[in-house]
């Protein structure tokens, strides 16, 4: 029985790809407002946090993520984004009373950004919260329901897909698009009995007190970006063969078109290999900005408040060694974890992911 649950506010975090209809669920169920796919500027960029609603006498904020496949935003930064929203509630005493995954059974097979988003799910969830997590499958008006049910078999019973969640605690769940719908879902996260679990992100991030890329999904999310680095090299290569043969034959018009494609893999390929570089000082940088402001929320304040020392540091960007984090903490154990910390520099954890990303860097530099 969770000591707290009568007192504090659930949290519950809403993650998928985009487009699957997170922000609509989240607009359904706690009556917000936040922007949809149709609005102009439709993507969620960062993470929202709803006014709390009251649901059968619990009260409840929904967290809305963006999805790991934004057009506009890498998967890097939306990593950084969501692991520092969930170090930042972890430090202030909260934990997640549940998680929502949802999957658009109106896609005809799974995508290859529903495996990856299910993929960085379970890296930031770790075994223990999959009992807390429900898979929410959406646009069910969008397929005869014979359709939507043999792909919702398909869903649990491959080892891809649902069927590891499902065999670890994890439930799936039909939404109409109804606000009843919603509610049912949200409903079955609220249960008092229901124990709430640090997510492993939240532990490797702040008790282990791990570089972000020293944490699973940051260690996924490196292999997924030498894999783009290893296709966007594929490619270049194929277009610069595509490119000598246009000039033999003195064909300008698509020698000049395919310069122009070269470019954008030039491009691609630049930035996977930066981002895999950045992406420590990236996260320190925004931490410590973080820490340095006001915080655009603040998770509810709970029972025993307890002084801890600051982040700890890494990387070249330094926070504020002397600034103090008020810090309030509902749950024994991890209160003590928080006492414990210390500062590291980057001669600690990070030293080999530095030196394994610049010799990468320069082998890529070497075969280009
Ligand atoms: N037919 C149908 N459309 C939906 C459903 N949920 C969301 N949408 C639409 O799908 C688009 C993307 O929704 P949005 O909530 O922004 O997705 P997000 O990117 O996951 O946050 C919008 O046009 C929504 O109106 C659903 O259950 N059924
Ligand atoms: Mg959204």
């Amino acid at each position: 029985m969770d000591p707290f649950s009568e007192q504090i506010t659930h949290y519950i975090l809403v993650a998928g790809p985009s487009g699957v209809g997170k922000s609509s669920f989240v607009n359904i169920a706690s009556g917000s407002d936040l922007p949809i796919g149709d609005d102009l500027n439709s993507c969620t960029a960062d993470v929202a946090v709803t006014k709390p609603f009251q649901l059968s006498g619990s009260q409840v904020q929904l967290i809305d993520t963006p999805g790991f496949d934004d057009s506009e935003v890498s998967d890097t930064d939306i990593l950084q984004r969501i692991a520092l929203h969930l170090e930042t509630m972890y430090r202030q005493g909260c934990l997640l009373k549940g998680i929502l995954f949802l999957h658009r059974i109106s896609d005809v097979r799974a995508t290859g950004t529903a495996r990856k988003s299910l993929r960085m799910l379970q890296e930031l969830c770790g075994d223990e919260a999959l009992q807390n997590l429900v898979l929410v499958t959406t646009f069910w008006g969008n397929v005869p329901q014979d359709v939507g049910e043999a792909r919702e078999r398909q869903l649990v019973s491959e080892e891809t897909l649902f069927k590891p969640l499902l065999d670890r605690g994890a439930k799936i769940r039909r939404h109409k698009d109804t606000e009843r719908s919603a509610h049912e879902i949200l409903q079955l996260l609220l249960d008092k009995g229901r124990q709430r679990f640090p997510l492993k992100i939240q532990k490797e991030l702040v008790d282990e007190r791990k570089d972000i890329l020293e944490t699973a999904a940051g260690i996924a999310l490196d292999k997924e970006l030498a894999l783009q680095a290893q296709q966007h090299k594929a490619e270049l290569e194929r277009v610069k063969e595509e490119i000598a043969q246009a000039l033999a034959q003195k064909d300008l018009e698509s020698q000049r078109e395919l310069e122009e494609i070269e470019r954008e893999y030039k491009a691609k390929l630049k930035k996977a290999i930066s981002d895999r570089q950045t992406i420590s000082t990236d996260y320190a940088k925004k931490r410590a900005e973080q820490d340095d402001s006001e915080r655009e929320f603040t998770y509810t304040p709970l029972q025993q408040t307890v002084e801890i020392p600051p982040v700890p540091l890494r990387g070249p960007q330094q926070p504020n060694v002397d600034k103090k984090v008020r810090h309030v903490a509902p749950f024994g154990d991890h209160c003590n974890k928080f006492i414990g910390f210390e500062h590291r520099s980057l001669i600690g954890s990070s030293l080999p992911f530095a030196l394994s990303s610049l010799v990468y860097f320069l082998i890529t530099l070497i075969d280009w």
